[in-house]
């Protein structure tokens, strides 16, 4: 608890002078400028004042964000380093345009991430069981963050050590992933934990879980990559949320909101998952 208060204090701080250091910033702008360049106004319109604020946290902790910026330094499953560029500007105002208009090209699996059906299951990408038919009543209501055990991937002994109650219908696992800033490599880890087979199995089988959030980019450890997806995604009924960025939260409960694209014909899509 303590932790977690200072966490939240620390943040304070944090943000205080951000915005502090922003006050600086446009009060200098007051200062005589060189004739012709900008900052002639002293409140705002220098280019110097313009700093964006990027924050994990809003509202005073009223919001936990736990998506990771989408970036090139992504680790990626599909080059087994980074993501790499990922966004172009064809039409930008600095060569003659009126606009900046940005074009993105990304694996559908990139980042914070969801599992459709369709992604293990070939009949279920052909039946399309893809990114538009997912449950938002499923990625959205009350879910319980909680740490496994640093030492084991995710086993049937595992969940059922965790004693998570039955009527539990969203859990996010935060495990030794975290611990190791994995999504903050930059090459894609194959040591990462994740849900082996007979966890995955257990997890059906003993709970009513369904939604499984985890903090790397598979939810399956790497040696059952393709057994627990297929266990998990097989009654359609599970929902997987991957690469989440769980650090600095406390473990508990909260109200979970995750929104995927709406992408039909996708097995795929980067999602944006707040805590409040
Ligand atoms: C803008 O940049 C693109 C890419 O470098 C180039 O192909 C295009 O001709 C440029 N357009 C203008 C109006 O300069
Ligand atoms: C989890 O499994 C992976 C292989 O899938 C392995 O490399 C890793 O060491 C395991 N982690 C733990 C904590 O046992
Ligand atoms: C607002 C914005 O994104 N502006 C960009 C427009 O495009 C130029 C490049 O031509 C960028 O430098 C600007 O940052």
């Amino acid at each position: 608890m303590t932790r977690t208060y200072n966490f939240r204090l620390l943040l304070f701080v944090a943000l205080a002078s951000l915005s502090l250091s922003a006050a600086v910033a446009a009060a200098s702008t007051a200062y005589p400028t060189i004739p012709g360049s900008t900052g002639t106004n002293s409140d705002c319109l220098g280019p110097d004042s313009l700093v964006p604020v990027r924050r994990e946290v809003y509202g005073n902790g009223k919001i936990i964000d736990i998506t990771h910026r989408i970036t090139s330094e992504l680790p990626s499953y599909e080059t087994m380093g980074t993501v790499g560029q990922i966004l172009w500007l064809p039409i930008s105002m600095k060569n003659g345009s009126l606009t900046n208009n940005s074009e993105m090209k990304l694996p559908a699996h990139t980042g914070t991430h969801v599992d459709a059906p369709g992604h293990v299951y070939d009949h279920y990408f052909d039946a399309g069981f893809d990114i538009d038919t997912l449950d938002l009543e499923v990625l959205n209501g009350p879910a319980l963050l909680i740490d496994v055990p640093r030492d084991k991937n995710i086993t049937a002994d595992v969940m059922q050590s965790l004693e998570i109650p039955r009527g539990v219908r969203r859990v996010l696992f935060r495990t030794l992933n975290t611990d190791r800033g994995l999504m903050y490599k930059k090459f894609f880890d194959t040591s990462y934990v994740g849900f082996m087979e007979d966890g995955a199995k257990w997890l059906v089988d003993n709970t009513d879980i369904k939604l499984i959030g985890i903090d790397y980019l598979s939810v399956a450890a790497f040696d059952d990559l393709i057994p627990s997806h297929l266990v998990l995604l097989e009654s359609r009924e599970i929902i997987l949320v991957e690469g989440l960025k769980l650090e600095d939260v406390p473990a508990g409960l909260y109200n979970v909101h995750c929104l995927p694209l709406r992408l039909p014909g996708a097995e795929g899509s980067p999602i944006r998952c707040i805590l409040m």
